[in-house]
């Protein structure tokens, strides 16, 4: 099987992972959904863009409007890019390090490297104009509100710098050459390379442009560090950790004979310049071979390892990336209470 089914939610399995292809088909890459997939039509969708943010300040009531054929007529662009949960690997905080945290317990399949086809978002804003001074744009997704408990949260929606909506921010209605399907945001979703995956807020129906610092509870509850360790006013998450991933199941039974193992490492921050593995549970660490790195773009970097000697037995496989900021992988991840960034070797 493909996936691990945690109900709205569908992790990757890194045991079916095809060592051959460097992109993860859209069919096979995890879904993580705060309620369900809306079914929403590409004929009758529009992008809604407002805000006093804008050249010429508009209210929500009068928002500007395009439809997907205004933005098919942009200049398009393709990014290849890691999309990734905030929270993947998080079921490492209970299993390595013994610690109790909430949320939907992830491997580490939660991620995926895919091409995105759209338009940038710097030329719909450039095309509508920017107030000299806007700071922050709340995208806002099509979904229904998220409910937890008795609270209701609204629609998903995350406020961003109006910097990374110059810099890299796209507009996406494809995945590796395909529309997106349903589950990943059909017609239309941001994508925000490099960042924390809820940044992405798939069925894009809404920017807000604003002068002043927007919030939602997904920048000030959830998506930030929380926990005794933590101040008050942490940060919202951004760039995505260091991570490595065997293309292995957790329980993976090989033959004892020699084998060429594959994995793939990541890093929100850049490319990865070294991976080390062991095959002794940490008493001994070797470079592997990195096979395919991302070149201009912002993919992960395919590696493998020759393990020429495996005898019968229980062997326990590590692999630690440093990527060119000079991040690696500690040892033990930090705790939080809602155990994001698990970046930790597992
Ligand atoms: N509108 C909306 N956008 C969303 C979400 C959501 O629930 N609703 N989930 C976010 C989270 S937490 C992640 S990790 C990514 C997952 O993208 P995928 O399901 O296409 O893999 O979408 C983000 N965008
Ligand atoms: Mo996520």
């Amino acid at each position: 099987s493909y996936f691990t089914d945690f109900g709205t939610n569908a992790e990757m399995l890194w045991g079916s992972v095809d060592p051959r292809p460097y992109l993860t088909p859209q069919s096979r890459l995890f879904v993580r959904n705060h309620t369900r997939t809306p079914q929403i039509s590409r004929t009758t969708y529009a992008l809604r863009v407002f805000g006093d943010g804008l050249s010429t300040p508009r209210t929500e009531d009068d928002a500007l409007s395009f439809t997907f054929a205004d933005l098919q007529r942009l200049p398009h662009h393709e990014l290849t890019a890691v999309l990734e949960c905030t929270g993947n690997g998080r079921r490492f905080f209970k299993d390595q390090q013994g610690q109790t945290v909430s949320g939907t317990g992830w491997s580490l399949g939660a991620v995926g490297t895919v091409r995105w086809n759209g338009v940038r978002l710097r030329d719909v804003l450039t095309s509508i104009g920017l107030a000299p001074d806007a700071v922050s744009i709340q995208a806002t997704g099509l979904d229904d509100p998220f409910v937890s408990g008795t609270t209701d949260y609204g629609r998903v929606r995350r406020p961003f710098p109006v910097g990374k909506a110059l810099d890299d921010a796209i507009l996406a209605w494809g995945m590796n050459g395909e529309d997106l399907l349903p589950d990943h945001g059909y017609p239309l979703r941001l994508v925000l390379p490099g960042w924390v995956g809820i940044a992405s807020i798939k069925w894009l129906g809404s920017l807000e442009v604003s002068r002043t610092e927007l919030t939602s509870p997904w920048n000030t509850t959830f998506y930030r560090m929380t926990g005794p360790q933590w101040p008050a006013d942490s940060p919202p998450l951004t760039v995505n950790p260091v991570r490595s991933a065997w293309e292995l199941d957790r329980d993976a039974v090989l033959p004892s004979r020699p084998v060429t193992l594959t994995g793939r490492s990541w890093s929100g921050a850049g490319r990865i310049s070294r991976v080390s593995v062991s095959l002794d549970g940490g008493e001994s660490w070797r470079p592997a071979v990195l096979d395919r790195r991302s070149r201009e773009d912002e993919g992960w970097t395919q590696w493998s390892v020759r393990w020429a000697d495996p005898r019968p037995g229980r062997h326990e496989l590590l692999a630690r990336a440093t990527d060119e900021q000079g991040r690696t992988q500690p040892l033990v991840a930090v705790f939080n209470t809602q155990g994001y960034f698990f970046d930790a070797v597992v």
